[in-house]
C-alpha cells in the first residue's frame, strides 16, 4: 500500500508539541514510553491463550481484587517503561499500594496515575480490555516527589488518554486540544491517525450500567433507568443497554456513538467502584474534550479534590444532554429531600 498520508503518533505529537506547550519534548518521551510499554502488553495479549499467562496470579491487589498474571506482567512493563522515559518521577499504579517513587528522578517533572490492564476479568474470555494512563505535572519539582504530588484534582492533568486492546488497538488521548484515535498498524507497528477531533455526540441511545446492582442504587438512579425504558418516540426511548463489564470498551464505544455510562453508589460500594485518579479523572478529561460531561452526581468528575490514592467515586459520564437528564433526577430527588 503506498505511503497514503499516514500519519503516525510520533509525527502527530511533534505537530501538536507547540500547541499543548511541550517544552523541551518531555510529554512527548513520556507517550513515546506509553507507546512502547503498550506495544508489548498487546503482544502479551494477543498471545494470551497460546501461552500460560492466562488466569489468575494468585495475589490480590490493593482493592482486594484477584491479579491475573497479565494484570501483573502490564504493571510491570508500564512502570518499566516510564521509569525509562527520564521524564516521571512518581507512578501510581491500580496494582500497587502505594506510589512508586522512580529511583534517581526524585525531581522530575511529571507524575502519571494508571491502570495497566482495566477490565482484566475479561482477558480470559477475550473481551476488550486497556490500559488508562493519566499525567500530572508535579507542583514543586524542586522538591524531592511525595505521595501529594498524586493527589491532584482532574482538571490539572496535562494529559489523559487509554490503550484498548480489541479488535484492533488503538490509542485515544488528549493533550487539551481535543481528542484523537490512533490504530495500530500491526505490519509497520506504527499507531496511525485513525480518529482525528473526536467529538461526542450531544445525544445518545445507549446506556451503560451494572443493572445487577438495580435494587440497591439510590432512588434517582432506579427512576432514571426506568425513563431509559419508556417507549416514547420523540426522545429515541427504549434506549439500548450496552455493558461489557470492561470500562474502556464501554467508554469507547459510547465515546464513538453517543450514550452515557453510570456507575452509581451501591450499598455494598457507597462511593462507586471506579477509581478517581486512574479511572474516573483520565476519562473525565477525555470526554469533556470531546464535548460531553463527566460528574459524580454532586460535581464535576474533574473538580473533586482527591483524599487517597485509591478512593472512588460514583460515575455519569457521556453524552452532554443525557448526562444533564441523569442529573435532573439525582437533583430531583435532593430538593424533594430538601423540602422535607
Ligand atoms: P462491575 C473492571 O474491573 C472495572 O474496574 C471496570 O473496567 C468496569 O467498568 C467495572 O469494573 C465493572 O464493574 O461491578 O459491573 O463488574
Amino acid at each position: 500500500m503506498p505511503y497514503s498520508g499516514l500519519i503516525t503518533l510520533e509525527q502527530f505529537i511533534v505537530d501538536q508539541q507547540s500547541l499543548y506547550k511541550d517544552a523541551g519534548g518531555s510529554l512527548s518521551k513520556i507517550f513515546r514510553s506509553l507507546e512502547l510499554a503498550a506495544k508489548m502488553v498487546n503482544r502479551d495479549v494477543r498471545k494470551a491463550g497460546l501461552v500460560d499467562i492466562l488466569g489468575n496470579q494468585g495475589s490480590t491487589n490493593v482493592q482486594g481484587e484477584e491479579q491475573k498474571k497479565l494484570d501483573v506482567i502490564a504493571n510491570d512493563i508500564f512502570i518499566q517503561a516510564l521509569s525509562r522515559s527520564g521524564e516521571v518521577s512518581v507512578v501510581l499504579s491500580e496494582e500497587n499500594d502505594d506510589a512508586y517513587f522512580v529511583p534517581g528522578a526524585e525531581n522530575e517533572k511529571y507524575v502519571v496515575a494508571i491502570d495497566p490492564l482495566d477490565g482484566s476479568s475479561n482477558i480470559d474470555v477475550n473481551a476488550s480490555i486497556g490500559t488508562i494512563f493519566s499525567i500530572y505535572r508535579r507542583p514543586n519539582p524542586q522538591r524531592d516527589a511525595s505521595t501529594e504530588d498524586c493527589l491532584q484534582k482532574g482538571k490539572h492533568q496535562v494529559a489523559a488518554g487509554y490503550f484498548i486492546y480489541g479488535s484492533s488497538t488503538m490509542l485515544v488521548y488528549t493533550t487539551g486540544v481535543g481528542v484523537n484515535g490512533f490504530t495500530l498498524d500491526d505490519n509497520i507497528q506504527e499507531f496511525c491517525l485513525s480518529h482525528p477531533n473526536i467529538e461526542i455526540p450531544e445525544d445518545g441511545k445507549i446506556y451503560s450500567v451494572n443493572e445487577g446492582n438495580l435494587a440497591s442504587f439510590p432512588e434517582p438512579y432506579q427512576q432514571y433507568l426506568a425513563y431509559c425504558k419508556e417507549k416514547d418516540k420523540a426522545t429515541f426511548r427504549p434506549y439500548s443497554a450496552r455493558y461489557i463489564g470492561s470500562l474502556i470498551a464501554d467508554f469507547h464505544r459510547n465515546l464513538l456513538k453517543g450514550g452515557v455510562f453510570l456507575y452509581p453508589p451501591t450499598q455494598s460500594a457507597p462511593k462507586g467502584k471506579l477509581r478517581l485518579m486512574y479511572e474516573c479523572n483520565p476519562m473525565a478529561f477525555l470526554v469533556e474534550q470531546a464535548g460531553g460531561a463527566a460528574h459524580t452526581g454532586e460535581e464535576r468528575i474533574l473538580q473533586v479534590a482527591p483524599s487517597e490514592l485509591h478512593q472512588r467515586v460514583p460515575v455519569i459520564m457521556g453524552s452532554k444532554n443525557m448526562v444533564q437528564k441523569v442529573l435532573e433526577f439525582v437533583e430531583q430527588s435532593s430538593l424533594t429531600t430538601a423540602n422535607l
